[in-house]
């Protein structure tokens, strides 16, 4: 029997191609996309939607009964650079919004969660190199600390009330269908945007900045696959370290120099370089592979091409 799916936070970067890849799946009937505004009318007109704050127990509630929901994917939080300027807006959305799902699951109302965790979950004494699973994990970022924190409470539903909730750890989320909002590694998402309008990017983190990144549609299958796994699969219930590929903004300037040979990139590091730097460069996803064959598809040659070709294609001045 297919999922009945309610999407908290679908107009989002993940949550808005999440939804169109869930709606192709199971169905425009039984996905039921929702955020605080309508600010994807693309989202918004093409299928069930409630203005929903995440934050809000009883809206939520009344939410899951009307529609019948029993899978949550939980897609609303603040990011690491926002989540710097406000913090305690941050905790607030982070954790209020888990734990109202998470006891709806525990409740009976609710049988199957999924909620992302970050690579934002370690900090400057983590491993930087092919970061483990199970490592240090000293978040220095409140976004981190909402998220390392959030995976403890995912496990203890799991392991207290069974609560089938599911998690990775995404790295970056690069895609030329939407813009990220407030985090760290944006700037992978901008530098293509400016290279077509600008021909110059200013990036915010230094040349050598490396950190863990991955296309959209790999990010989306991903969530996909974990949701879709056997529960005897998922042997993780906190959240599973989750890599495509690894660089430096000087390496994404190459990489796009090589179709667009004018393009030219300067660095003027701000508040943002202090949280990459508190990151890992790589990450050691053994077990989403060996668990539930998680695999990427996209390195970043693919995922250049990919970006500007369709980036020219939406606005056409550009070809
Ligand atoms: C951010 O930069 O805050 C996010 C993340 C890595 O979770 N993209």
């Amino acid at each position: 029997m297919s999922p009945k799916i309610l999407i908290i936070g679908a107009c989002g970067q993940i949550g808005s191609e999440l939804t169109v890849k869930l709606r192709s799946i199971y169905g425009n009937d039984q996905v039921v996309a929702s955020d605080i505004s309508y600010n994807n009318l693309d989202i918004v007109n093409s299928g069930l939607f409630e203005i929903l704050d995440a934050q809000d127990y009883a809206s939520l509630k009344i939410c899951i009964e009307k529609y019948e929901i029993d899978t949550v994917y939980l897609m609303a939080a603040m990011l690491s650079a926002t989540g710097e300027k406000y913090p305690m807006k941050a905790w607030d959305l982070n954790m209020n919004s888990l734990f109202h799902v998470l006891n709806l699951a525990k409740e009976g109302f609710i049988k199957k969660v999924f909620w992302p965790s970050s690579i934002a979950v370690f900090g400057p004494t983590t491993p930087k190199i092919n970061t483990p699973q199970y490592t240090v994990m000293e978040p220095s970022t409140v976004y981190g600390i909402t998220k390392q924190v959030g995976e403890r409470w995912c496990e203890y539903y799991f392991n207290k009330y069974n609560v089938d909730v599911r998690s990775i750890r995404y790295p970056g989320i690069i895609s030329y269908k939407t813009l990220p909002g407030g985090g760290t590694t944006d700037y992978a998402v901008d530098i293509y945007h400016k290279a077509l309008s600008d021909s110059h990017y200013d990036c915010f983190l230094t040349e050598g900045t490396e950190l863990p990144m991955m296309f959209m549609d790999d990010a989306i299958k991903a969530t996909v696959d974990i949701m879709q796994a056997p529960a005897e699969s998922i042997k993780i219930r906190s959240a599973y370290n989750l890599a495509a590929v690894s660089f430096t903004p000087k390496e994404v300037a190459e990489s796009i120099k090589k179709q667009l040979p004018d393009f030219t990139i300067s660095y003027t590091p701000d508040f943002r370089q202090d949280i990459a730097d508190s990151w890992p460069k790589s990450i050691d996803d053994s077990e989403a592979r060996n668990h539930w064959n998680w695999k990427h598809q996209f390195d970043l040659e693919g995922i250049t091409s990919e970006m500007l070709t369709n980036l020219k294609k939406k606005t056409p001045q550009h070809s």
